[in-house]
């Protein structure tokens, strides 16, 4: 049956900003406390899901989640009116109201781990928001991305929802961007591979030193255990410590899948060789691509500062593989060598498409990051609510939505300002109706 892969991406919310949050994220600790544009930022995304859809790619849209997360706040002993408690955060404990104000949904690759239909039991698409228990400010979303992905797939004929796994770092989830799917066409059966940090039982195994490994093989099998993926199809390799230590908090920033096509670097994985081995095993008699970088043509530096391999890798509908880059990407010269050379091999990529993600960027956050892959059948996808996906009335729509409710510049300082507690809300009880999404988020209910 054709099977298409749709790339959900996560609209930036009205908090969109520079804090600062992430250890081990190399861009984050950089530009903490710069001012940001949530209009621009919202703007860049959209302007990339056009792109995608104008090249006849279908392009969904997932909506943000309600910052500043004021529940939260209350939750941890602020009290008051909003303003009271947003003006003793500030005052108190400036990191707390930072986190609770950011807009980090926006990277859907983090929201959850999909399966499509035809690598699962029971035949239905699985979906399991992922738990983000590594960062706390990340460990607010699960349980809102688990009510929009609902909101948007939620026929149950189709679609299997989870509950996140356990809040606790044993279970350390992140999602898509620690999971790849290769597979020889959307619709048949592919190989899953689970991506992880560390082993969260077992401290003599090895593991980075300086910055954290946010995903664990035991949530990964987790994760393959409630999908109901066949053992013979799955694959669990471990991240290369020692890139995680230079900046590659999720696999995703060193490598990234498509169909037939791995693209990784040399030093993303421990035992590549046994890692490749059996992936081609798995894959099965299909052609498969394994494009392997070498540190001699793109060091693990320039990966990390200018994101080469959190491009996504889509393929058009006349069956050519594009790459869609970062501008920073087209800006380094070795990287854009690369990639010039890349797309006259012997390789399904014939194609890169640069964009301007920058907002995103400054936050760690690439075009893969910002995007959930759901491969799905015909059928499945006319089962998704058709409110989620992008056209050209949806696009107009969101603009003038982005203009009337998203400041043009936010500073840290502004975060306490309680008139953006209203202007979220308001923004986002627009969005629900524009994506017809009932009421998924907590003020509504
Ligand atoms: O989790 N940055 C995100 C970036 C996520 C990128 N996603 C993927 N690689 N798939 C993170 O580190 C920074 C927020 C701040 O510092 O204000 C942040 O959360």
């Amino acid at each position: 049956m054709k099977s298409t892969e749709v790339n959900f991406d996560g609209l930036v919310g009205p908090t969109h900003n520079y804090a600062g949050l992430s250890e081990g994220n190399v861009a984050s600790l950089n530009n903490a406390h710069d001012t940001s544009s949530p209009k621009n930022a919202a703007k860049q995304g959209l302007a990339k899901m056009k792109a995608l859809h104008d090249m006849g790619m279908t392009q969904g849209i997932l909506a943000p989640q309600e910052r500043p997360d004021m529940y939260a706040l209350r939750r941890l002993g602020f009290s008051g009116s909003d303003a009271d408690v947003l003006e003793a955060a500030y005052k108190q404990a400036p990191a707390l109201l930072s986190a609770c104000c950011s807009a980090s949904s926006m990277w859907t690759a983090n929201a959850a781990t999909v399966s499509p239909s035809a690598d699962t039991e029971n035949g239905k698409v699985h979906f399991t928001p992922a738990n983000l228990t590594n960062k706390f400010h990340r460990s607010l979303e699960p349980e809102t991305t688990g009510n929009i992905l609902k909101a948007t797939f939620s026929d149950t004929a189709h679609f299997s929802h989870h509950q996140h796994l356990p809040d606790n770092d044993h279970f350390g989830d992140e999602g898509a961007a620690n999971h790849t799917r290769l597979c020889a066409e959307y619709g048949e059966q592919g190989v899953e591979i689970f991506t992880f940090g560390r082993y969260a039982f077992n401290r003599n195994m090895p593991m980075p030193q300086k910055f954290p490994a946010r995903q664990t093989l035991e949530a990964s099998k987790a994760v393959a255990r409630l999908h109901g993926l066949n053992e013979s199809q799955t694959v669990y390799v471990q991240q290369n410590p020692d890139v995680i230590d230079q900046g590659v908090f999720h696999n995703d920033v060193i490598a990234v899948g498509n169909q037939n096509v791995l693209f990784f670097h040399e030093q993303a994985f421990l035992d590549t060789q046994n890692f490749l081995d059996e992936v081609r095993s798995k894959f099965g008699e299909s052609e498969f691509h394994a494009i392997e970088v070498k540190s001699s043509q793109v060091s693990v530096e320039d990966c990390v500062n200018t994101y080469l391999f959190n491009t996504q890798i889509i393929t058009l509908p006349n069956g050519e593989m594009s790459i869609i880059a970062p501008m920073h990407c087209y800006e380094n010269a070795a990287v854009k060598a690369y990639l010039d050379e890349l797309v006259t091999l012997n390789t399904p990529i014939k194609h890169v498409k640069y964009y301007d993600v920058n907002e995103s960027m400054k936050n760690g956050g690439g075009p893969a990051c910002l995007r959930l892959r759901v491969a799905m059948t015909q059928q499945e996808l006319a089962a998704v609510n058709q409110h989620c996906l992008m056209s050209d009335a949806k696009f107009d729509e969101l603009n003038a939505w982005v203009d009337k409710h998203y400041r043009d510049q936010l500073s840290l300082n502004d975060l306490r300002d309680p008139a953006l507690v209203t202007e979220s809300r308001t923004a986002l009880d627009e969005l629900t109706q524009i994506l017809n999404l009932g009421s998924v988020y907590q003020f509504q209910r």
